[in-house]
């Protein structure tokens, strides 16, 4: 039977709409990009292929694609000092932290809701709100479940690595392709600094004998998935004065054992959240100083560094949160799963992502070609689709790159405590914390911005400019790399 003919404005919310109009509109597939693909050079077909729609293991996917987390796995063998499973906040973005635990069966409802709703959705993920292989009945249940609906979703799991040796076969008959590690030390002196306790083997552990025996089955974990071919991603909290410098030996000795990805991520610390850290006045890091530790590990296993530290029940693409608009209580009783959207949605992602990677080869070459030592950090706010395509004042986060002598590369987002416009205009006292999460930042790209906030960035020594709406986002910084040092050269050479 023929697909029914479905449109992409029928296929996405209105924000969604918003963020790829400007692709429907841009000619689609043009004769330069097509053939064009967005796999790295140094990666083969065949892990492109693995990792081409998964939002955390490809940044290039992220634009695109969407994950959803469920909330089935609620036990949790160790204690992290950075953790507090009890603390729940709807507005809250932190790993462990969810509005409602789930039970397979409703975690099937609600993934086959979501995925007839979301049609960037491509993973189903397990990371917690515990641990998914501890809590391990209730993870293999749902995955069991979920995979026979919807054959083509990735599934994906996150773990404390503790529990993850016995596992590791049964992860490989069931394809799950992607496990992440949290490893924050291999030295358990360290450890103990982060882990009070942990308990295995029916029993419990503490101090530098807990941190060791952790270390040593997150080794063995790793290990196994790599002889078994999975793609391994390690999580890293980064926690100033306690690992930091440290996460230099984490990044080696799991490059040794096959990692696929390392995600240093920043401490989350708030005596709000209850937690040891928080409580004890252990501050995070500055978006400078994970910055930093970032630029040091480069050449080192290969870094992911667009991760938006998920809830335990997140749904959307990452840096938004549409769990709210599926909770229990909205569900419907019963839902069968239909794969026109994703597979509508995906088509037009292929086209739009071929085009995509051309603008962004002649950026980057664009870049090159003007032969400065120059950098230049700039925000872009972003709604998705890669396009400069959102108003200054609803970004709730602003995504970094650096343009220099590299070519464009994303280095990393800020997230805002508020949006500086919110209900129709513009808070003053709102801005003053946008300016201050754009540290180091030195251009502003977005769709819209009026005069006030524009003055008060400038006085910030922040410029932010609207002259590259809905342009691809390299697009946009290539021309003002350009524009910025272009003359420069020009001038060198006159
Ligand atoms: Fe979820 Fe994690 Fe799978 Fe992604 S999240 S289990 S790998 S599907 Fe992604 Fe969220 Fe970062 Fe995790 S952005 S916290 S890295
Ligand atoms: Fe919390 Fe996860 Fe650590 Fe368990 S492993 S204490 S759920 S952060």
């Amino acid at each position: 039977m023929n697909q029914p003919m479905i449109s992409l404005e029928s296929l996405l919310t209105p924000i969604d709409v918003e963020a790829l109009e400007k692709t429907a509109s841009s000619g689609g597939c043009s004769s330069s990009s097509c053939g064009s693909s967005a796999k790295p050079e140094d990666m083969d077909e065949a892990t492109w292929d693995r990792i081409k729609d998964h939002p955390c293991y490809s940044e290039e996917a992220h634009h695109y694609f969407a994950r959803m987390h469920v909330a089935v796995a609620p036990a949790c063998n160790i204690q992290c000092n950075y953790c507090n499973r009890k603390y729940d906040c709807a507005n809250e973005s932190r790993p462990g932290v969810v509005s409602e635990k789930l039970t397979p069966d409703q975690a099937m409802r609600k993934v086959v809701t979501v995925a007839n709703e979301v049609p960037q959705l491509s993973v189903l993920g397990i990371a917690g709100p515990g641990d998914a292989c501890y809590d391990w009945k209730k993870t293999k249940e749902t995955f069991a479940q979920i995979s026979a609906e919807i054959p083509d979703i990735k599934l994906c799991i996150s773990t404390n690595g503790l529990a993850l040796p016995d596992h590791v076969d049964e992860l490989a008959q069931m394809n799950v392709d992607h496990v992440t590690i949290t490893i924050n030390m291999v030295d358990p002196e360290i450890g103990a600094k982060i882990y009070p306790w942990i308990y295995y083997n029916k029993r419990r552990y503490e101090g530098v004998e807990a941190a060791k025996i952790l270390h040593e089955r997150q080794m063995l974990g790793l290990e196994m998935l790599t002889a078994r071919g999975i793609l391994t991603k390690i999580n890293s909290v980064m926690i100033p004065g306690v690992n930091d410098e440290h996460l230099l030996e984490v990044n080696k000795w799991v490059k040794e054992r096959g990692a696929f990805l390392h995600n240093v991520m920043p401490l989350i610390s708030d005596p709000a959240h209850g937690t040891h850290y928080g409580l004890t006045g252990q501050r995070g890091p500055t978006a400078m100083e994970l910055k930093a530790l970032q630029d040091k590990l480069d050449g080192g296993a290969k870094l992911m560094r667009h991760c938006r530290q998920c809830r335990a029940d997140a749904v959307g693409l990452l840096g938004e949160d549409r769990g709210q608009e599926f909770t229990l209580d909205q569900l419907p009783d019963t839902v069968t799963y239909d794969p026109a959207k994703r597979e509508a949605y995906r088509e037009v992602v292929a086209k739009e992502r071929g085009d995509h990677v051309a603008a962004k080869q002649a950026a980057v070459a664009e870049v090159k070609d003007v032969a400065v030592d120059a950098k230049l950090l700039v925000a872009v706010a972003t709604q998705g689709g890669g396009r400069v395509n959102q108003h200054f004042g609803h970004a709730k986060e602003f995504q970094v790159y650096e343009a220099g002598p590299k070519g464009i590369v994303f280095v990393g987002h800020r997230k805002v405590e508020a949006q500086y416009c919110e209900g129709g205009w513009g808070e003053d006292a709102t801005l003053d914390t946008v300016i201050a999460a754009l540290d180091g930042v030195e251009v502003v790209l977005c769709s819209k911005i009026g005069d006030c906030p524009k003055d008060m960035l400038t006085a910030a020594g922040i410029r932010a400019t609207d002259d590259y709406a809905f342009d691809y986002i390299e697009t946009a910084i290539g021309a003002l790399y350009a524009a910025e040092f272009g003359s420069e050269v020009s001038a060198a050479v006159a």
